[in-house]
């Protein structure tokens, strides 16, 4: 087990230890017991085996998996030139000209993020981006970006995956170290459902370009500006990476009758998101509302008002956004987010392959390798088969949308959700409630945290069978969801417009509501005494030191990085098994190869598995690296 240490050591052996040498080999000195790693690692799945995966809802025994196949690439070549390199060589400002002047269109590839957010509740693991991640990097260096992190990823590796996020964006810069990385930030409310500290948020985003974010794609869910403007400064005054403030889409600017957010409103917001300093204008279309012809609008009045380049971002739940990108390209977009075909569609991106190939022959093409393209869709829906359990069961697009205005990765979760309660009949019923609340509340924009609280609000009317009549006649005596009234109270900051006035009343009582920003309510960090109790009160580590990454994952999710951190004193390192064990467990005779460390592999069989003994005390037996290992778990179903 201590093959490779120091008491092994030739250099050691020799009597030739010196300090340099220590330093130049700190592997050598780590004594950690890999036996008592593998011992968790068996005692997780162990866990699995017995009373599966906590967040595996429904398992189907019968499920057939299939062998994903890694596309081929060259190894042993240097990672050809890409935006990343150029990013390091001009700067964001001129880096920000350079792409407006390109002819071509330019994409960004959502499969790492958006995609499997949009699709698989956002359950995609390291492991799985990590086998194509090089690949992809050396046989698509072309590609504008790579959005990898940040909306819901950070919250869920944390939550349920068991996987450090920072730890993931660090591993996928290492591996893709050519290209842009990107990541979706909200404000103020940073990668989490409410406002935090603007230290917090600062150190955050600093934090987040040290460890491998280039671009860092910036709303927030009112389109308000004092949320937007001061995370534009930390990337501007903390980075080196390029700041895209996005304006998000709502409504229909074709539709006269809507006069809230029209045309005119837009241009504005937009101007303001560049002269607050944004080196590309983000255009996000959360829900896919933009309709082809309004994009064409928006777009080429955009382009011709504002100085910076145009990033386009949209959800498929109509079926028709290849149509919106279509236009849009023709008013000179400049850069749009596209997902492998294998997690494309629906209420994820545009299938990445079938728009490269729309495009292909005509003035602005930009003529990716779809042949390989395709083979990297044909991994991803390969791999999607092991999450099937985290499938909304949709199955088509729908015209629906453009009622509800429900943003993709929440039309899915609350469609699967229904789908879980056999509520499937009452789906339509939610989603009108939704329009209806969205109406209610004054029109809003809806995108997280925002649409989190219309969705609360709809389903909190269904549940208790009220109606907007009802609310507004009888709200006084009723007790609203937290969420509803943390919304109305300022915490998520102003609406467009203000809220209506005796609604908030209704929803608030005698509590009073304030318009300044949410965060001027809050203290700011105490980095250094804050930190220095952290790592007292994590002190049993990780098997590594914590680091201020760890503590900035604290202070945004308490709850979840305390849970996640005691499952990884007790579990070890999870994020290395093989999904399908991760979630369904193993088969007797079933083998499986977990790296514990870089290079330090395991080798795990399940020999055995007993019945449960009068207390519920099940015994297991793995062999592990050939050696028969037992542990006992208690049945807890
Ligand atoms: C998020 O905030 O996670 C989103 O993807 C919003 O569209
Ligand atoms: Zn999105």
């Amino acid at each position: 087990a201590f093959l490779d240490n120091i008491l092994k050591h030739q250099t050691f052996r020799d009597g030739n230890v010196t300090v340099n040498f220590i330093k130049n080999e700190p592997k050598l000195f780590e004594f950690v017991e890999p036996r008592d790693r593998a011992n968790k690692l068996v005692h997780f799945l162990g866990d699995v085996i017995v009373n599966g995966n906590p967040d595996v809802k429904k398992k189907d025994p019968k499920h057939v998996f299939s062998k994903p196949i890694v596309p081929a690439y060259p190894k042993f070549d240097p990672y050809p030139k890409g935006t990343k390199d150029l990013l390091t060589e001009l700067g964001p400002e001129k880096f920000s000209e350079w792409l407006k002047n390109e002819k071509k269109v330019h994409f960004t590839d959502t499969t790492m993020r958006d995609a499997h957010q949009s699709l698989l509740a956002t359950r995609m693991r390291t492991i799985d981006m990590m086998k194509v991640a090089e690949g992809y990097a050396k046989n698509h260096p072309e590609i504008f970006s790579m959005e990898v992190w940040g909306g819901a990823t950070f919250d869920v590796c944390l939550r349920f995956l068991q996987e450090n996020p920072w730890e993931r964006l660090a591993s996928l810069r290492k591996a893709m170290p050519n290209v842009l990385l990107q990541m979706l930030i909200r404000g103020s409310n940073g990668v989490g459902y409410t406002a935090y500290p603007d230290n917090l948020i600062q150190k955050f985003v600093e934090q987040s370009w040290e460890t491998g974010v280039d671009v860092f794609r910036i709303f927030d869910s009112l389109n308000w500006m004092k949320s937007i403007a001061p995370c534009i400064e930390h990337v501007r005054t903390k980075t080196g990476g390029l700041a895209e403030g996005s304006i998000c889409y709502t409504g229909d600017i074709l539709d006269a009758s809507k006069t809230k957010y029209d045309l005119k409103y837009y241009v504005q917001l937009a101007k303001d998101i560049e002269n607050a300093g944004a080196h590309i204008l983000g255009v996000k279309d959360m829900a896919g509302l933009l309709k082809p012809y309004a994009a064409y609008e928006l777009i080429s009045a955009l382009k011709s008002e504002i100085n910076i380049p145009i990033h386009l971002h949209t959800h498929d739940t109509s079926s028709t956004q290849a149509a919106m990108y279509l236009k849009a390209v023709e008013a000179g977009v400049d850069v749009v987010d596209v997902a492998l075909g294998g997690l494309s569609g629906l209420t994820s991106q545009p299938n990445f392959n079938s728009v490269v190939e729309m495009l292909r022959f005509t003035e602005r093409a930009n003529n990716l390798n779809t042949e390989k393209l395709a083979e990297y869709s044909n991994y991803w829906e390969t791999v999607r088969n092991y999450y099937y359990t985290f499938e909304s069961g949709l199955k088509s697009g729908t015209g629906e949308v453009y009622t509800h205005e429900i943003p993709g990765g929440q039309y899915s979760n609350l469609k699967g959700q229904a789908i879980a309660l056999g509520l499937e009949d009452k789906f339509p019923e939610i989603t009108k409630m939704y329009g209806e609340v969205n109406q209610l509340f004054g029109d809003v924009i809806k995108v997280t945290p925002s649409s989190k609280v219309v969705g609360d609000m709809a389903q909190y009317m269904i549940g208790n069978s009220l109606t907007v009549n009802d609310v507004l006649t009888k709200g006084q005596d009723i007790s609203f969801p937290e969420s509803v009234k943390s919304f109305f109270r300022g915490d998520l900051g102003q609406p467009v417009g203000g809220f209506p006035k005796e609604l908030q009343k209704i929803i608030l009582k005698d509590e009073i509501p304030y318009t300044e920003r949410p965060n001027a309510h809050l203290e700011p960090i105490d980095f250094d005494k804050e930190f220095k109790s952290f790592k007292r009160k994590f002190k049993k580590g990780m098997g590594r030191d914590l680091e201020i990454t760890d503590f900035l994952s604290y202070k945004l999710y308490p709850k979840v990085f305390t849970d996640a951190y005691n499952n990884h004193v007790k579990y070890g390192n999870v994020m290395n098994i093989p999904t399908k064990n991760f979630f369904y467990g193993m088969e007797i005779g079933e083998e499986i190869m977990v790296e514990l460390d870089r290079g330090k592999n395991v080798l795990i069989s399940l020999m055995l598995k007993g019945e449960p003994d009068e207390s519920g005390n099940v015994s297991i037996y793995f062999k592990v690296n050939g050696q028969l290992r037992n542990v006992v778990i208690k049945d807890t179903s």
